[in-house]
């Protein structure tokens, strides 16, 4: 780093350049900047969503497509991924932050192979952003562990996350094992990850693919309603 940036101070720029500094902080792994960037953009008032958003998964983009391109490796995406994690976990309770009544429960999880977490825990605190009981499994998880998060939690959706195309087919034998029990049609299954899309989603059975976090929740919440609406038509029938 030359002395020119070790002696930047983040905040007298003003909030377009700070972005443009955050995209390249992260670029550089920078995680303590990334967190000094975070807290001033906040302290500006702008909303937690806008400073994930436009300043932290933008950035990520960036670094993805150098990633794609062989101008970047794994231990600098790695430091990339560990800067973003460190704005994430400032972010995380400011989203969650709601009165909200629960509006249901989902267990999500990175299938077995696949050890990128970043996507699926942005998704994790949106949904608890809207009101949504989260239980995360983690990644690399083989069907055993999606099952007996089911045991233990009985959620209504089952979110599952993968971003190579070498591990989106596990997905499939998630759903396919739920078939085999006679479970599938007890929870919503959502989908979702880069490489995936709606036809995948659609050829392996899962009930949606959600392109991105903001889909998962509007996804989640819609499914809930017609859940609910269904539960209370049974309840109204039988009564
Ligand atoms: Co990896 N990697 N990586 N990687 N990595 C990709 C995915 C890749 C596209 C890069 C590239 O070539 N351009 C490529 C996959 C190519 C392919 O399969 N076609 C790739 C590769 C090849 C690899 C390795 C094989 C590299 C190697 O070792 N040679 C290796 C695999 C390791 C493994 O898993 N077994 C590997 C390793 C890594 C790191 C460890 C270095 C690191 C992960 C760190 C971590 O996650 N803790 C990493 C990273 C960071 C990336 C990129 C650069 C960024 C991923 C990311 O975090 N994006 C990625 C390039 C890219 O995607 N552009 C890449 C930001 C995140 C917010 O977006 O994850 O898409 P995303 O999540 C979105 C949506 O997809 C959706 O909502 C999220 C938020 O809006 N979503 C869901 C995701 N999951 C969901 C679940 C849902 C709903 C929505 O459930 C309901």
């Amino acid at each position: 780093m030359s002395e020119e940036e070790d002696d930047l101070d983040l905040a007298t720029l003003n909030d377009e350049e700070l972005v443009l500094q955050m995209h390249d902080d992260l670029y550089d792994g920078l995680a303590d900047e990334i967190t000094a960037a975070v807290n001033i953009l906040l302290g500006r008032g702008w909303a937690p969503y806008d400073v994930l958003t436009k300043a932290l998964v933008e950035g990520m983009r960036i670094v993805g497509v150098d990633f794609r391109d062989g101008i970047l490796f794994v231990p600098e995406v790695l430091l990339a991924a560990n800067s973003m994690k460190a704005g994430m976990f400032i972010l995380k309770p400011l989203l969650a932050e709601t009165g909200a009544p629960k509006m249901g429960k989902m267990v999500i999880g990175t299938v077995k192979g696949d050890i990128h977490d970043i996507g699926k825990n942005l998704v994790g605190m949106m949904m608890e952003g809207a009101g949504f009981e989260v239980i995360d499994i983690g990644i690399n998880n083989p069907v055993e562990n999606y099952l007996a998060a089911i045991e233990e939690h009985q959620p209504d959706i089952i979110g599952m996350s993968a971003l190579l195309t070498t591990t989106m087919p596990y997905m499939k034998v998630v759903i396919d094992t739920l078939v085999e029990k006679g479970m599938r049609s007890d929870f919503i299954v959502m989908v979702g990850g880069a490489p995936l899309n709606e036809a995948f989603a659609e050829s392996i059975g899962a009930d949606a693919y959600c392109r991105d976090a903001a889909m998962a929740v509007e996804t989640a919440k819609e499914f809930m309603s017609h859940r609910q609406g269904s539960v209370a038509a049974s309840m109204a029938e039988t009564a």
